[in-house]
């Protein structure tokens, strides 16, 4: 993947045809609030540059999965994209909070 093609929190799609949503994971989420197409196959990425703890994992119950986040590393999660809707998620403590906005 092509980090220069993405601009964050915009949808991005690569030649599988997947939306790839950039999130910033340093003081928080950058963005906190994103927006895909439904039915439209996407992964959130998120990369995290900030070594406190309280961000080194993340989670969703809204859209089921829980995600180490290893320091400088892109990690991909798939979302389902079936349903429509807004989502949460937020950290391993759930003190920052971020949205997934499905339509
Ligand atoms: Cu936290």
């Amino acid at each position: 993947m092509n980090l220069k093609n993405f601009f964050n929190g915009k949808s991005n799609q690569n030649t599988n045809g997947e939306q790839l949503i950039k999130i910033d994971v340093n003081r928080g989420y950058e963005p906190s609030e994103v927006t895909i197409k439904q039915g439209v196959p996407a992964k959130l990425v998120f990369h995290r540059t900030n070594d406190a703890m309280c961000l080194s994992k993340v989670q969703s119950q809204d859209l089921a999965f829980d995600e180490a986040l290893p320091l400088n590393q892109d990690v991909e999660i798939p979302i389902n994209t079936d349903q429509s809707g807004e989502f949460n998620f937020a950290c391993g403590m759930n003190m920052f909070h971020g949205k997934v906005v499905i339509n």
